[in-house]
């Protein structure tokens, strides 16, 4: 009887399995693609961004006192390939780092905004409707925002049928606070045509509190999440803090 219980069970079990690894999404930037090592720090080769002043141990002192942009293609875990990320400089010091996701920190006073662009140079036509998708998710795995509390705006931009007498762009903001998934969901973008997505922007604003510090796990639509990578906060934080 106990062994028939168990049995039962492990079917249920694999059912639900099934169940759920057949749903899918849109994976628009799993965070899984390091940016390049930073040119300004050859002594490091650290792949970051940064702004503020960071100490390179070639033997020198590097300062960005405006913004810092990294172009990349080609990569495998981002929607079509194509990812640009800036980060614009309001005070202090901030860096941006992609480890098993987005690590953005803003040193002790340092305040600074952080935009992430995909389909810059080429239209995505990507259709996000496709596994039944209504919404765009960030996937906020860890930070500091609920001390204070200190809300951090977060703005997700689309644009549509780029070129086309139905071109539409539309934007919407949440407050990340804590960790968990914030969804944006498609209705809340008027006119956009969500089977023609040619561009994505998202912009992090840590202009108005300083030192937040948040990780991004991932950015899709909704279906499977990406495997969380609860342990790289702990690897990272510390060079930050
Ligand atoms: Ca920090
Ligand atoms: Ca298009
Ligand atoms: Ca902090």
């Amino acid at each position: 009887m106990a062994t028939r219980q168990v049995a039962i069970v492990c079917v249920c079990c694999a059912l639900i399995v099934g169940a759920s690894s057949s749903v899918s999404a849109v994976m628009i930037d799993a965070f899984t693609d390091r940016l390049p090592p930073n040119p300004d720090l050859p002594g490091s080769g650290w792949q970051i961004l940064f702004v503020g002043t960071v100490w390179d141990p070639v033997g020198q002192y590097v300062t960005h006192p405006v913004s810092d942009a990294a172009s990349q293609s080609s990569l495998p875990g981002v929607l079509a390939g194509d990812r640009h990320v800036e980060i614009y400089y309001v005070s202090g010091t901030a860096s941006a780092s992609v480890l098993n996701g987005l690590f953005f920190n803003n040193d002790v006073g340092g305040r600074s905004t952080l935009e992430l662009y995909y389909g810059m140079n080429e239209d995505l036509n990507a259709d996000l409707t496709v596994y039944a998708g209504t919404q765009l998710e960030i996937n906020v795995l860890d930070g500091d925002m609920s001390s204070g509390p200190r809300p951090l705006p977060c703005t997700v931009t689309v644009t549509s049928c780029k070129g086309t007498p139905q071109e539409a762009t539309a934007s919407v903001t949440l407050d990340l606070i804590g960790n968990g998934v914030y969804a944006y969901p498609f209705t809340g973008f008027p006119g956009v045509d969500f089977a023609d997505v040619d561009a994505l922007r998202v912009v992090v604003d840590a202009s108005q509190a300083s030192a937040v510090d948040v990780l991004i796990g991932s950015f899709e639509t909704d279906g499977d999440s990406v495997p969380t990578q609860s342990s790289t906060w702990g690897q990272i934080k510390w060079l930050w803090e």
